[in-house]
Parts: structure tokens; sequence; C-alpha cells
């Protein structure tokens, strides 16, 4: 078993999408091993996304990840990192396949619907980095 860290996004939890991803990932198979729901400060939001700092769009995504409240989840299930990328999509919705998440409810490619950790390294950091050990069953 392996745990993958995954956000839901500002623009699907404004538009009411959060359960009908939750639904989703469960029916895939993922186990919720934690969740919160957190309205990110702009610092937590760029120490997320370091890694893209140097990137042109990196102020649009801080401004975008902090607009309002995302539901961020710890998920188990085997292979899970490469499982939830699959179900994901592509980053840009237009070139993301049938029957993925951000093709059926992502609006483009910064509001793009979820996010999931993209290797056993980031996934590590990315789940110390929002949950403690308390926070996880
Ligand atoms: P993914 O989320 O598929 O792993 P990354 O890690 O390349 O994609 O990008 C992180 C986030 O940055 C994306 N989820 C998206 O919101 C935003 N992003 C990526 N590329 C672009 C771009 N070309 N223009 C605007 N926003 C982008």
């Amino acid at each position: 078993m392996q745990k993958t860290f995954t956000i839901l996004k500002p623009d699907s939890v404004k538009a009411g999408h959060s359960g009908a991803i939750i639904t989703r990932l469960e029916q895939e198979g993922f186990r919720i091993r934690a969740m919160k729901m957190v309205h990110l400060t702009r610092s937590q939001a760029e120490g997320f996304y370091g890694v893209h700092k140097e990137r042109p769009f990196f102020g649009s995504l801080v401004a975008f990840m902090t607009e309002g409240p995302v539901v961020m989840m710890v998920l188990e299930a085997e292979s899970a990192i490469e499982k939830l990328r699959k179900l994901m999509g592509a980053t840009d919705p237009a070139k993301a396949d049938a029957g993925t998440i951000r093709k059926q409810f992502a609006t483009n490619i910064e509001r793009n619907a979820i996010h999931g950790s993209d290797s056993p390294d980031s996934a590590a950091y990315e789940i110390s980095y929002f949950f403690n050990q308390l926070e996880m069953s």
C-alpha cells in the first residue's frame, strides 16, 4: 500500500464538486487516511508550490490557490501515486482523457480541480507539509 496527497482546489470547492470528487476517489478504491478543509495563506501556498517559483504562472497560481478554501486528503491505495495521476488526467483539461477528474471538473490549465503528488518524494514532503501523525488514521 502506498500513500499520496491530494488537494481539491478552490474551483472544485466553490463549484460544489468536492462531494462528487471524493465519491469518485472512493469508488476507484482509494481509502481516505486524513482529510481537512483549509483556506491557505499566501505563504503556505508559496511554500507548497516552491518548485514553481520561477515559472511565469507562479503569482497567478498562488492567487488562485488562496482565493477560497480547499479540501486536502491523504489517500491510500496500491500504487496510489500513479493511480491518482491517471485518474486526475493531464494538467490541461483540454488534453485530459475522457473519464478523468480534470476532464469532468477542470476549467483550464490553472483552475484544474485537483492536485496529486507526482512522486514518492513529493508525496512524503506534501503529506508532512500539511498533516501531522495525530491527524492520520
Ligand atoms: P500537475 O498539477 O498536473 O502536477 P504541475 O505540477 O506542472 O501540474 O503544475 C502545478 C499547478 O500549476 C497546476 N496544477 C496548475 O494549477 C498550474 N499550472 C501548471 N502549468 C500552468 C500553466 N502553463 N499556466 C498556468 N498554470 C499552470
